[in-house]
């Protein structure tokens, strides 16, 4: 992690002795173990120190220009930078960058065009939405009628006419699209044309493709929905925190529904930190990094289909892929295979898959992810020894002795893809 990240932990090691043995344990087991989950990425040294410093002393209520605080300078500063960063990055009207996660952003959206009542229709969770898109025990939920589509039965895809076919029953008042488990490409521009068709607002949330779309390695939403919502910090690469773009019309509403419809004060160390992964993902890298993701997720996926194994949908085109277990391994869950990988130093999550008659918390699918792998060097000739590690630890049926080896050649290879020093 460099110098300033050594002596941060000698001040630690002084302050707190109980914590920095838990700190050091996590910084090992990054640095030990293959990141498949493919929400989660390794941040820059530069995103870190942003995070570290002396802008989480700060009330900053309000807006730059805007503050309910003295002292605000430097504060408006960073946050200007930050806006302006983004504007640049997806070319959007308008940008907010005070959410303090994905969630808090599609509530701000859902309460500046939304009463409560009114009609969602979204991405039903099981076919790769997302809580925050309309789950019965969240705010989005409990505050809002949701129609929910899902992907076609035989393709795995989205069927734009069944799409249609709801938002013309059901009338929504917002559609949204985006999703936490979709392999595929997102046609944005239908789902705008099907919102305009039915009087209804769009609203995009990219959390997990926002990088590519930044470089223009997946359609952007921007030009045609009203709102595009993200996280920072998956694909994007920064701190954890989100973001709100929208057409200009919208802009005081959305701000007024942030702060203070659902915040107070601003983070202002994740938006210092923003504001540098927003510079990092303006650079020219940054779009070799999304290309590097989407040919190891190809390579990776591939690999998998090699070796016998049903990816949802039969492939990828973004980040990430779902694999169903019941043709392979009828017998595996979800939760057993994510185990079992786990123990071997390859972490992936549990996931739903469409149609599943399993549980959440048991599932007949993994969802893998290559954002993070890419982050710290791997190409597409380790994604293939990761697939074959994959398939040795599925095929073992949880083997003991498969587990420790593929543990030691995990572990071999992490030493050559050294993440912080
Ligand atoms: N939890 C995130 C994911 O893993 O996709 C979504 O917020």
């Amino acid at each position: 992690m460099g110098n300033t990240a050594r002596s941060r932990f000698e001040a630690i090691a002084e302050a707190d002795p109980e914590i920095l043995p838990v700190m050091q344990a996590e910084v090992r087991r990054q640095q030990e173990t293959i990141e498949l989950i493919a929400s989660e990425n390794h941040v820059s040294t530069a995103v870190l120190e942003a995070l570290g410093s002396v802008f989480t002393n700060k009330y900053a209520e309000g807006y730059p220009g805007k503050r309910y605080y003295g002292g605000c300078e430097n504060m408006d500063a960073v946050e200007d930078l930050a806006r302006q960063r983004l504007k640049r990055l997806f070319g959007c009207d308008h940008a907010n960058v005070q959410p303090h996660s994905g969630s808090q952003a599609n509530a701000a959206v859902y309460l500046a065009v939304l009463q409560p009542g009114d009609t969602i229709l979204s991405l039903d969770l099981a076919h790769g939405g997302h809580l925050s898109h309309g789950l019965k025990v969240n705010m989005s939920g409990l505050l809002f009628k949701i129609v929910a589509y899902g992907v076609d039965r035989k393709t795995e895809q989205f069927d734009f006419a069944e799409i249609r076919r709801l938002a013309r029953e059901a009338r929504p008042k917002l559609i949204i699209s985006g999703a936490s488990a979709y392999p595929r490409t997102i046609d944005f521009d239908t789902f705008s044309e099907i919102a305009a068709e039915v009087g209804a607002v769009h609203m995009a949330d990219i959390a997990h493709i926002a990088g590519m779309v930044a470089v223009g390695l997946h359609p952007s939403p921007v030009p045609t929905a009203g709102f595009v919502t993200s996280t920072t910090h998956k694909t994007l690469r920064g701190p954890r925190g989100g973001l709100i773009m929208c057409k200009e019309e919208f802009t005081k509403k959305l701000d007024s529904r942030i702060f203070p419809g659902t915040q107070g004060g601003p983070l202002m160390h994740c938006i210092a930190a923003k504001a540098v992964a927003f510079a990092e993902a303006l650079k020219p890298a940054f779009k070799s990094y999304q290309e590097q993701i989407l040919r190891n997720a190809k390579a990776l996926a591939e690999s998998l289909v090699a070796k016998g194994n049903r990816l949802v949908s039969g492939g990828t085109d973004n980040h990430l892929m779902l694999l169903d277990l019941r043709p392979a391994y009828p017998d595996v869950t979800g939760k057993q295979a994510e185990d079992w990988l786990v123990a071997s130093n390859i972490v992936v999550n549990k996931n739903m898959i469409p149609f599943d008659e399993r549980t959440p918390t048991q599932t007949s699918g993994l969802r893998i992810g290559t954002p993070a792998a890419t982050t710290r060097g791997m190409k597409e000739a380790e994604m293939r020894t990761v697939a074959g590690l994959i398939d040795r630890v599925l095929r073992s049926g949880g083997d003991a002795a498969t587990i420790a080896a593929v543990r030691g050649e995990v572990l071999e290879l992490c030493r050559q893809f050294l993440l912080y020093d």
